[in-house]
């Protein structure tokens, strides 16, 4: 009896500053209603889906940023996504920005199933860019700046959704993606289906050399197959996409079965929904074979993974 669970990657195109989340959230619901019709039982959205990517804008006080955080999930903006969860029988995937009661931030993802429960909740871990106005840099990149490192590692969980007793489904999000340990830890937990958001410039603004265009899709795309082969699981990778403010960040949303292969892909950069049948039993080829963790792999060889930080120049060779 395979298990099929159909998933929807609902592709955001661009967010503008002066934009509020009302905006957003209503392109929200009607990609969920077009997610519905087109068989979704899961619709995923992308990392920071509320309001435009704001680690690209400087506040000297961070206090000011508070603004672009949610201080409830639901809150009175986010509630018509629940509300649509529960009219349009799906769960979802929400990427925004979560202020803690103890005013604490982070880059935060969460499940919802049609009841409103929230089922996981994951914390960006691997941060990129800078906490400091870097004045070499043509954009900033302030994720240092305005959110902590996430503190709940990288949580599966098994739950009903769809029409299935249960799917283990875990999160990451955005340039966690580019790191093969943050795929191991859900792989280890015998993660099913890999939900992550991300906001990725379409140009390179780092100030450390020329990286051509076509290769930020082309290394997001390496790093979702890759995770998903090597962890014999599906993922689906949604994008904010577009011109914000003038800020480009692209598409190419997909979906990838346990094969590594892309079986749905976006061929827009504004709000797109692809659809794709993900059946599970896929999962299980890789995990009793070129995967099956407990037969093949050597912890005792990987000690630098987790007993170092940075790397270190390797012994010289004197002959
Ligand atoms: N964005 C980018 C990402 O990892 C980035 C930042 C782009 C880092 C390209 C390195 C190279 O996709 C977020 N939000 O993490």
């Amino acid at each position: 009896m395979s298990r099929i669970l159909t998933v929807a990657a609902a592709q955001l195109g661009p967010i503008q500053l002066a934009e509020g989340r009302d905006v957003a959230v209503a392109r929200m619901v009607a990609l969920m209603e077009r997610a519905a019709k087109r068989g979704a039982e899961l619709v995923v959205f992308p990392e920071l889906a509320l309001t435009t990517f704001f680690p690209r804008h400087y506040h000297e006080h961070r206090a000011e940023a508070d603004r672009w955080f949610e201080s409830a999930m639901p809150s009175n903006e986010t509630a018509p996504l629940f509300a649509a969860a529960c009219r349009l029988n799906l769960g979802f995937h929400l990427g925004y920005a979560e202020r803690t009661p103890e005013g604490r931030h982070f880059n935060t993802a969460v499940l919802v199933n049609p009841s409103g429960q929230i089922m996981l909740k994951y914390r960006k871990v691997h941060l990129p860019g800078h906490a400091e106005f870097d004045p070499r840099r043509a954009v900033q990149h302030l994720e240092k700046r305005y959110f902590e490192v996430g503190d709940l590692g990288f949580p599966v969980i098994r739950a009903p959704i769809g029409g299935l007793d249960g799917v283990n489904m875990g999160m990451m999000i955005c340039n966690d993606r580019r790191w093969p340990e943050a795929w191991r830890v859900l792989g280890l937990q015998r993660v099913e289906l890999v939900m992550l958001g991300y906001n990725t410039p379409a140009l390179n603004q780092a100030a450390a050399g020329f990286e051509a265009p076509h290769l930020r899709v082309f290394h997001s795309h390496l790093s979702i197959q890759a995770g998903a082969y090597q962890n014999a699981t599906f993922a689906v990778g949604v994008a904010k996409a577009g011109s914000e403010d003038g800020n480009e960040l692209f598409g190419h949303s997909i979906i990838v079965n346990p094969q590594g292969e892309i079986i749905a892909q976006a061929a827009s950069w504004d709000d797109e929904v692809i659809v794709a049948d993900c059946d599970l039993d896929m999962c299980r080829l890789g995990r009793t074979t070129i995967f099956a963790f407990g037969q093949h792999r050597r912890p005792e060889a990987y000690g630098r993974i987790t007993g170092q930080v940075g790397a270190v120049d390797p012994p010289v060779f004197t002959g």
